[in-house]
C-alpha cells in the first residue's frame, strides 16, 4: 500500500518541475547555510500568535484532485501550528500581512520541494528558519508543506448571535453598590496581567500587597479603566472581556462577553458627557470592532474592518484591529487597523447613525498613545518604521514620521519636556537600540513638530516599552526581547535634564538581578508609574512554572524600593495603574 508520504512526494515531484526554476531565481534555497540574523530577531519573534484560533477544531476544506494526502488529525495539528506560528505574518486566510501570501495558487506553483526548503531554511526577508533552528521537526516541516499545498480552512465568523450567547451580566446594574464599598485607594491600584494563568492581580500601590486575583480570558493581554475609575476592563487573547466593578466590597467581574476568537484591544469612552457610557473591543479574528454598553457589556454595534488597503485600494480579507484609544476632544474612539493601514475615528455620539472618519495612514498599525496635550495621537506603523500622527481635534492626519529606527514599538509612548527641543513623545524600537524623540508642539516649536529631534541609544534591540511621568526627570527604556539574557533583564534610564548633551548617557538598572530569582531567564518588561509619579514598577517575567516578580524602583534615587514576590504572581507582564490609565498619563 502506498504510504501518505510516498503519495505526497509523488505529487510533489509532479508540481516542482515547473515551480522550482522560478523560485531559484528569487532565492537560492538548496544547500544554503542557515541564513543569519533573522527569525531569532526580536521583531520576528514578536509577530502575533493566533493562540486561540489554534485551539479550534477546523474542517479540512473540500479536496481537490491534486491535493497531497493529509489525515484529519494531521490537518488539525497543522492548523494549530499554522495559527500559532504562521498566521501572525501570513494571515489567517494566508492572504499575506507582514509576510508574503501563501495561497495555493502560489504554493502549488512553487511546489513541494521549494515550500519545504522555505520552511526549513527561512529567507533573508524575515521568514524564520523553522527547520534548521529545530523549532519544527523534519516531520512537522513535511506536514506544514503539505498543509500549505491545500486550501486553508476558514475559521468561523463571530457576529451578534454568538456575542449575545457569550454575554453574561453577572451582577445587574441595580444590584451593584451606589458607592465604593471597600477601603481600597482605587487611584493607586495596579491591574497586573498574569499572562499564562489567564488572570489579573489587583495590587495596592501603597502597601504593594495583592488584594485580589481575578480569572479573566486566555493569555490575558491588557487592562483599561473607565473614565470614572470605577470599572476595569480586561481582554484576553481569546477575545473574552471581563468587566470588573471596583466599588464592590471585593472587586468582582460583573459582566463578561466574547467579541470574537482572537483579540488584543479594549477601551472605554472618555469624552465629557460620555464617561463610562461605552466600551469598545477590537478583534484580530474575525476582523471587527464592537461597541458595547459601558455598564453591562451588551453588544450594540459590530463593525467589520474588512475592506481596501489605504494606498493600493486592494481588498484585504482580514485587517486586524490593533490599538484603540478614546479621544478626549470628541466622542470618538481611535481604532487602528493593521493591514489596511487605516485609522478610524468612530463617532459614538449616535451609534444608530454611526459616522466614521477613515484616515489614510500607513500599513501594519500597532500601538500608540496621545501627546501631553491629549490632542494628537501617535501610532507606530511598526513594519514600515513610521509613526502616524492624527489630530484628534480636526480629525485628520497631521504627519507620517520616519523614526529612523527598525520597528518602532512605543506602547503608549512617553511624553516629556526636552531641555532644548520642548515637548516630545518617545518610542523605542524592537529592531535596534535607538529611541526616537519626536517633537509634539506645533505652536510653541513649529520647526520641530512631527520631526525626530533626537535619537538616543539605549541598551539594545528588543525594546517594547518606554516610560516617564510628568513629575519625573527620567526616561526608562526596557529591552525585553533582547537575545542577551543580561540585557533583557535590565532597563536603561536617561536623565531628561541631561539630554541636551552630545551623546546622552544612560544608567543601567539591573532589575532582574534585584528580583533575585534563582531559576529561569526572566525578562524585564513595561515600566508603569504609581499615581504620585515617584516610583516605577517593572515586571520580571519568568516562565509559568518559575518564580516571577515585580520590582519597584524609587524614581528619584533610581534605587531598589521593593520586590513583590508571591506564588500567585504567575507570568506578570502589563501593569495598569488606575489613575494613569484612565487619565492617559504617560
Ligand atoms: Fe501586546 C499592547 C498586540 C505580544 C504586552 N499589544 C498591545 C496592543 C496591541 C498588542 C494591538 C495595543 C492595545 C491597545 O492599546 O488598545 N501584543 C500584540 C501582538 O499582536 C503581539 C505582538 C503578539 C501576540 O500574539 O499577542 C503582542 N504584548 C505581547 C507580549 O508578548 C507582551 C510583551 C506580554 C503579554 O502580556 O502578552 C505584550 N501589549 C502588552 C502590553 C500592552 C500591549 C503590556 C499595553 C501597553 C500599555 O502601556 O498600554
Amino acid at each position: 500500500m502506498e504510504t501518505n508520504i510516498r503519495r505526497h512526494i509523488r505529487w510533489a515531484a509532479l508540481t516542482t518541475s515547473v515551480a522550482l526554476p522560478m523560485l531559484m531565481t528569487a532565492m537560492p534555497l538548496h544547500a544554503q547555510p542557515k541564513p543569519k540574523g533573522h527569525g531569532d530577531t526580536p521583531a520576528a519573534s514578536y509577530e502575533p500568535s493566533m493562540t486561540t484560533l489554534g485551539q479550534l477544531k477546523v474542517e479540512i476544506p473540500g479536496r481537490k484532485p491534486d491535493d497531497p494526502v493529509i489525515t484529519k488529525p494531521e490537518f488539525e495539528k497543522a492548523s494549530k501550528i499554522y495559527f500559532e506560528r504562521c498566521a501572525g505574518c501570513h494571515g489567517v486566510l494566508r492572504k499575506g500581512a507582514t509576510g508574503k501570501p501563501l495561497t495555493t495558487d502560489i504554493t502549488r506553483q512553487r511546489g513541494y520541494e521549494a515550500v519545504n526548503a522555505f520552511i526549513t531554511y527561512g529567507s533573508p526577508g524575515g521568514m524564520p528558519n523553522w527547520g534548521t533552528s529545530g523549532d519544527l521537526s523534519k516531520d512537522d516541516v513535511d506536514l506544514m508543506t503539505r498543509y500549505l499545498l491545500i486550501e486553508p480552512p476558514q475559521p468561523p465568523e463571530f457576529g451578534m448571535e454568538e456575542m449575545r450567547k457569550s454575554w453574561k451580566v453577572i451582577v445587574p446594574v441595580d444590584k451593584r453598590p451606589t458607592k465604593q464599598m471597600n477601603s481600597l485607594k482605587l487611584d493607586n491600584l495596579f491591574s497586573v496581567t498574569l499572562r499564562d494563568s489567564g488572570q489579573v492581580a489587583l495590587i495596592d500601590g501603597d502597601s504593594k500587597k495583592i488584594v485580589r486575583i481575578l480569572d479573566t480570558g486566555y493569555a490575558v493581554h491588557i487592562s483599561r479603566i473607565s473614565a470614572s475609575g470605577r470599572y476595569l476592563f480586561v481582554i484576553g487573547r481569546d477575545a473574552k472581556v471581563n468587566m470588573i466593578d471596583m466599588w464592590m466590597a471585593e472587586p468582582s467581574t460583573v459582566a463578561e462577553i466574547k467579541v470574537g476568537a482572537e483579540a488584543r484591544s479594549i477601551e472605554t469612552s472618555k469624552f465629557k458627557g460620555f464617561e463610562d457610557k461605552y466600551a469598545i473591543a477590537g478583534a484580530y479574528w474575525p476582523p471587527q470592532h464592537v461597541i458595547m454598553d459601558g455598564a453591562t457589556l451588551e453588544p450594540l454595534k459590530i463593525t467589520s474592518t474588512r475592506g481596501m488597503i489605504y494606498d493600493t485600494q486592494e481588498f484585504h480579507p482580514e485587517p486586524r484591529v490593533a490599538s484603540i484609544l478614546a479621544s478626549h476632544y470628541k466622542p470618538e474612539f481611535i481604532v487602528n487597523v493593521k493591514e489596511t493601514g487605516k485609522i478610524l475615528l468612530v463617532d459614538y455620539s449616535d451609534i444608530k447613525n454611526l459616522k466614521t472618519t477613515e484616515i489614510e495612514a500607513e500599513r501594519f498599525l500597532h500601538d500608540g498613545g496621545l501627546d501631553s496635550t491629549k490632542r494628537y495621537f501617535l501610532v507606530a506603523a511598526n513594519a514600515r518604521g513610521k509613526v502616524a500622527v492624527v489630530d484628534t481635534k480636526l480629525g485628520s492626519l497631521t504627519a507620517l514620521v520616519e523614526t529612523g529606527g527598525q520597528t518602532p514599538h512605543p506602547g503608549r509612548g512617553a511624553n516629556f519636556k526636552h531641555p532644548t527641543h520642548g515637548p516630545v513623545w518617545a518610542t523605542s524600537h524592537l529592531g535596534d537600540e535607538t529611541v526616537a524623540l519626536i517633537g509634539t508642539d506645533p505652536e510653541g516649536n513649529p520647526g520641530k513638530a512631527w520631526k525626530v529631534v533626537q535619537t538616543l541609544k539605549a541598551l539594545g534591540g528588543g525594546s517594547l516599552f518606554v516610560k516617564t511621568h510628568p513629575k519625573s526627570n527620567h526616561l526608562y527604556v526596557d529591552a525585553t526581547l533582547n537575545p542577551e539574557a543580561e540585557i533583557s533583564a535590565s532597563v536603561a534610564v536617561f536623565k531628561i535634564s541631561d539630554l541636551a548633551g552630545e551623546k546622552p548617557k544612560y544608567t543601567t538598572l539591573p532589575i532582574g538581578q534585584w528580583a533575585a530569582i534563582a531559576e529561569g531567564q526572566p525578562r524585564v518588561v513595561q515600566g508603569e508609574y504609581n499615581q504620585a509619579g515617584d516610583e516605577v514598577w517593572f515586571s520580571v517575567w519568568n516562565a509559568k512554572d518559575k518564580v516571577s516578580a515585580i520590582v519597584v524602583v524609587d524614581d528619584k534615587t533610581l534605587k531598589l524600593k521593593h520586590v513583590i514576590k508571591d506564588p500567585k504572581l504567575i507570568t506578570p507582564t502589563g501593569k495598569f495603574n488606575v489613575f494613569n490609565t484612565r487619565n492617559d498619563v504617560y
